[in-house]
C-alpha cells in the first residue's frame, strides 16, 4: 500500500476502535456497578469480566504482539482466559471491579491510539492492512453483543433504548428463491480483515436448491406451535427432543402464553408477538424441527453462501448480497441501530441478485452445517479463536444479527454456537433441493 492506502487504513482502523469502544461504553455505563458484577444467567459472564477481557485482549495483541511491549497486569492475563474459567465461574474470580476495570480498558486503550499512529500496515502478516487492529476491533464487536444477550437475560425495567426499525416493505414477495446449481467460489482470500476460518477462497459446487426470499416469521413459527409441533416426535432430532422434554419447553425463548395469545420480552419490555418479525432465540433443534414440520430443511452454509454472494451475470462471488460497497443503513440491520428485527420483506435495497433478503443483519440465520475448517485452512493468528472450536459438536450460523456491526459482518462472515443454544439472537430461513421439483 502507499501512503494515502495506508493513511486510509489507518484511519479506518481508528474508526472501528472507536466505534466499538463507544458502544462498550453505552453497554457498561447504563446499568449501576452492582449490576455489572452480577452474574444475569449462568450462561453469560457477568458484564465487567467482557470490559476487562476486551481490554486485556486489545494488550496482549496491539500492546504486546505488535509494539513488543511488557505486560501491564500480568496478574489478571489468567482471569480473562475465556478457556481457563467457563462462563458459570466468573463472577467467584476476584475481577477487576468496575472502576478499575474501566480505568484498565482505558489504559490500553490511550497506549494503542499511539501504537497504530506509527505502527507499520505491512511487512508483517499480522499488519498486513491493519489487519490485527480489525481483528482487535471484532473482537470487541463480538463482546458486546454478548453483552446485550446478557441485557436480554438481566429482569428488571429497560435500561436500553432505540428506535424501532424502519418500516419498508414492498409489494408481495414469492415465497422462496431458485438459485441455479454450479459451482461458486466461497470463503475469501483477498477481504483484508476476514478472519482465519473465512480462508482461503475456494470453489464449492453446489446443486440448485430453493431458499425462503425471507427468515422464517414469528407468525409462521406460531403455526407450528399451534399446531403441536413441541409435542410431535416426528418433528425432532433425537437430541433436541430430549432438550424439549427435559427442560419443558414449548415455545421459543422469552415468549410466554397469556390467555389466548403470545406475548414476548425484549430487554425488559413484554409485548405480543409480532407476526412479521423473524424469529428469534430458538435453538439449531427448534429450527431443524420447525424445517421438517414445514417439509423443507435447514439451508447448508455453501447454500447460504452462494445465495447470499453468487451473482449469475457474472459468475463472480459478491462481498455482500448487494454487491462489494460497506453495509450502510438502507442494506442491512446491523449495529444495534435498532433492538431488534426488522419485519420481514424489509431492505429492498440489500436483496441478493436473484432476490433473497435479509441475509445480512436482523437475524444469525442456522445452518445446517458442522463448523469445520475450508480445504487449506490455516490457524491465524492463533487456534483459539476457530481451529479449537472446528468438530461436529458447533453449527454454523451466517448472516449476523441486529446486534452485529458492520465491521464483524460479511458475506463470507461465520458464527458458530452449540445446536442446544437460545439465547443468542438466532433465527433461521428453511431451503429445499431443486432436484426434488
Ligand atoms: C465467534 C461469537 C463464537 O463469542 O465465543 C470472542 C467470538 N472469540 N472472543 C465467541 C470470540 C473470542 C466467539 N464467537
Ligand atoms: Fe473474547
Amino acid at each position: 500500500a502507499g501512503t494515502a492506502g495506508a493513511e486510509a487504513l489507518r484511519a479506518r482502523a481508528l474508526d472501528a476502535l472507536v466505534a466499538a469502544r463507544d458502544r462498550t461504553l453505552r453497554l457498561t455505563s447504563c446499568v449501576a456497578d452492582d449490576d455489572l458484577t452480577a452474574q444475569h444467567s449462568p450462561l453469560m459472564s457477568p458484564l465487567v469480566w467482557d470490559l476487562a477481557h476486551i481490554g486485556n485482549q486489545e494488550e496482549q495483541w496491539l500492546w504486546r504482539a505488535v509494539a513488543g511491549r511488557d505486560a501491564l497486569r500480568p496478574e489478571i492475563d489468567s482471569l480473562y482466559d475465556a478457556f481457563e474459567h467457563p462462563r458459570a465461574e466468573r463472577p467467584s474470580l476476584p475481577l477487576l471491579p468496575p472502576g478499575e476495570a474501566r480505568a484498565y480498558a482505558a489504559d490500553v486503550r490511550l497506549r494503542i491510539l499511539d501504537v497504530l499512529e506509527r505502527a507499520p500496515l505491512e511487512g508483517r502478516p499480522l499488519l498486513d492492512a491493519g489487519f490485527v487492529f480489525g481483528m482487535v476491533a471484532q473482537h470487541e464487536q463480538q463482546h458486546d453483543e454478548t453483552m446485550l444477550i446478557t441485557h436480554q437475560l438481566r429482569k428488571g425495567p429497560p435500561v436500553l433504548s432505540a428506535p424501532p426499525p424502519p418500516v419498508h416493505r414492498s409489494g408481495p414477495l414469492p415465497a422462496e428463491v431458485l438459485v441455479p446449481g454450479g459451482p461458486f467460489t466461497m470463503g475469501t482470500s483477498d477481504e483484508p480483515w476476514a478472519l482465519d476460518n473465512e480462508r482461503p477462497a475456494h470453489r464449492r459446487d453446489v446443486p440448485a436448491f430453493h431458499i425462503d426470499t425471507v427468515p422464517v416469521t414469528n407468525g409462521a413459527y406460531r403455526a407450528f406451535v399451534a399446531d403441536g409441533g413441541y409435542t410431535d416426535r416426528r418433528w425432532w432430532h433425537p437430541e433436541g427432543w430430549a432438550q424439549i422434554r427435559e427442560h419443558g419447553i414449548g415455545a421459543p425463548l422469552f415468549w410466554r402464553r397469556d390467555g389466548g395469545q403470545w406475548l414476548r420480552r425484549r430487554f425488559g419490555v413484554t409485548e405480543p408477538v409480532p407476526e412479521e418479525e423473524p424469529v428469534l432465540h430458538v435453538s439449531w433443534y427448534e429450527a431443524d424441527a420447525y424445517a421438517r414440520w414445514a417439509g423443507r430443511r435447514l439451508p447448508t452454509e455453501a447454500e447460504w453462501e452462494k445465495a447470499a454472494r453468487y451473482d449469475p451475470a457474472t459468475g463472480r462471488s459478491r462481498r455482500h448480497p448487494w454487491g462489494d460497497a460497506d453495509p450502510g443503513p438502507e442494506h442491512a440491520n446491523l449495529g444495534q441501530r435498532h433492538l431488534g428485527p426488522a419485519a420481514a420483506g424489509s431492505y429492498p435495497e440489500g436483496a441478493s441478485p436473484l432476490g433473497v433478503r435479509q441475509l445480512i443483519g436482523d437475524v444469525w440465520e442456522w445452518t445446517a452445517s458442522d463448523f469445520l475448517p475450508y480445504p487449506g485452512f490455516t490457524a491465524f493468528p492463533y487456534k483459539e479463536y476457530s481451529e479449537v472450536f472446528f468438530g461436529p459438536e458447533h453449527k454454523v450460523l451466517r448472516g449476523g444479527s441486529f446486534a452485529v456491526d458492520a465491521v464483524a459482518c460479511r458475506g463470507t462472515f461465520r458464527n458458530w454456537d452449540l445446536p442446544v443454544r437460545r439465547q443468542i439472537f438466532a433465527g433461521f430461513r428453511t431451503a429445499r433441493s431443486a432436484e426434488l421439483d
